[in-house]
């Protein structure tokens, strides 16, 4: 596709949209200047190409298919059939997964999903008998209340959030520490890093249903043949959440005992961030459970976005080529080399680097809070997000740290010696704010004071960069 058509395509898109509601368009029109001028180190973004983008501006949002491939509650979904069986085709193919379930919208919803079908899959609930042989009216109260708890008694084991784990991981605040029993793992308190020995005794005591795996702040890799290993022993279903990975995956930077997919009984992922797709998730299954994982619209999901469907089978087919794995390499490369950049200057690093896309850096020693931190270096033009550390003192508003990752900027093209000079900014910009104080006076955990000219001195450094390094390069808005 030429630079000249997408250009085109979109500048009469914004017109279109302009003569409905101007405010709308010039919106997007400044969120394509804003991502173009700034340093985007949020490590679960990334920048989807023309053609998935444009995927999803179509009138297969407007069609409703809830249910499955043949099997709808909608008539006239045909064309919707055809796009979920390609992607659902292109992920099976991609990742090696016997089974791929295409429609959550978002990667909670995938790991709802996930908890669903184990549930309805492993609890030897007496209703669920029943209900294979009944119709679900004749259901007395009390096999309602038989399964509420069975179904709400049930054990999950997962990471905790400072250590690196999702929300829905099993913490409390999460719907997912309150529909389960659960119980966290950490890492080692000395290194940060995962201690399968310490998992394991976990599991043999709690003895967990499910375990899950995975992480969105954890900067290493994870070796899921020791997962699935501690799950088989004490009888849990191994849930791995790739959503974070999922491209380094696809990309064959994680092989072997790295990849979950051989291992995990489910893998749940998002689309849109190392995989550099839409914005959805993603349930890739063994076949025992896909029938329930089938069932997880209209369960557990509302209607599928079609057009988003769409737009996975586009980027599942772009995932697939040479050139994303070259991609995957070099986020896992930049990401070296932005904790290299990072160590050589002081900072002080969560397991003292990586090996994955992310960089999860402790901003104590700038006597920064990790809110402060993140405001400083947006004032500056570097768009990262706070982030918990490992029994961080600030909790999970405030936090000690900000998390880092390579996977929008490699898209733009940066390498070894942008992210070195990325990481000479950021402590810039840390090294010249200071704490500020409340209205009363005393210390404050969010407000900050960065010294004068940094931010202007950090973005011409930026652009200089950016400028190199364009953001959708041909594209051209009139
Ligand atoms: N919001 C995603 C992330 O930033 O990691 C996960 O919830």
């Amino acid at each position: 596709m030429t630079d000249s058509l997408i250009s085109s395509a979109y500048s009469q898109a914004l017109e279109v949209i302009a003569s409905v509601e101007p405010r709308i368009a010039e919106a997007t029109r400044q969120e394509l200047a804003d991502q173009r001028s700034s340093l985007k180190l949020i490590a679960s973004e990334n920048y989807a190409s023309p053609a998935v983008l444009m995927t999803m501006g179509t009138w297969f949002s407007d069609k409703y298919a809830e249910g499955t491939v043949g099997h709808r509650f909608y008539a006239g979904c045909q064309n919707v059939d055809t796009v979920e069986s390609l992607a659902a085709e292109h992920a099976r193919e991609l990742f090696g997964a016997p089974y791929a379930y295409v429609q959550p919208h978002s990667g909670i919803d995938a790991n709802l999903v996930a908890f669903w079908s184990i549930l309805a899959n492993k609890v030897e609930s007496p209703y669920l008998e029943k209900m294979q042989a009944k119709n679900v009216n004749e259901l007395s109260e009390a096999d309602w209340e038989t399964l509420r708890h069975e179904f709400g008694n049930q054990r999950l084991l997962g990471m905790s959030l400072d250590a690196g784990g999702h929300l829905t991981h099993g913490f409390r605040p999460n719907i997912s520490g309150k529909m389960f029993h659960q119980q966290q793992y950490g890492t080692d308190p000395e290194t940060g890093l995962l201690d399968y020995d310490a998992v394991a005794a976990k599991a043999r005591e709690f003895k967990p249903l499910v375990l899950v795996a995975g992480y969105s702040a954890y900067p290493r890799r994870v070796n899921f043949a020791k997962m699935r290993e501690i799950a088989d022993e004490v009888g849990a279903v191994l849930m791995v959440d790739m959503a974070h990975f999922a491209g380094l995956v696809a990309g064959k930077v994680f092989t072997g005992e790295e990849n979950p997919v051989p291992y995990a009984h489910l893998t749940t992922t998002t689309t849109h961030k190392s995989l550099r797709g839409p914005r959805g998730g993603m349930v890739l299954a063994q076949e025992e459970f896909a029938a329930d994982v089938d069932r997880g619209c209209p369960m557990v999901l509302g209607g599928p976005l079609s057009h988003v469907m769409a737009a996975k089978a586009v980027a599942f087919a772009e995932a697939r080529t040479p050139a994303f794995q070259d991609y995957a390499q070099k986020v896992a490369d930049n990401a070296k080399s932005l904790a290299e950049g990072f160590l050589t200057r002081g900072a002080n690093l969560v397991t003292g680097g990586t090996d994955n896309h992310i960089v999860l850096l402790d901003v104590s020693s700038f006597g920064l809070t990790g809110r402060q931190a993140e405001s400083a270096l947006l004032d500056a033009g570097v768009v990262t997000n706070r982030n918990s550390v490992p029994a961080d003192p600030n909790g999970a508003w405030y936090t000690s740290g900000v998390r880092l990752g390579t996977p929008a900027l490699t898209t733009r093209g940066f390498g070894h010696d942008e992210f070195d000079t990325v990481a000479d900014l950021i402590v810039d910009v840390l090294s010249n704010t200071g704490a500020g104080t409340t209205k009363a006076g005393g210390p404050s955990k969010a407000s900050y004071v960065l010294g004068d000219g940094v931010a202007d001195r950090v973005t011409s450094r930026s652009a200089e960069m950016l400028d190199k390094h364009p953001l959708y390069p041909g594209l051209v808005l009139s």
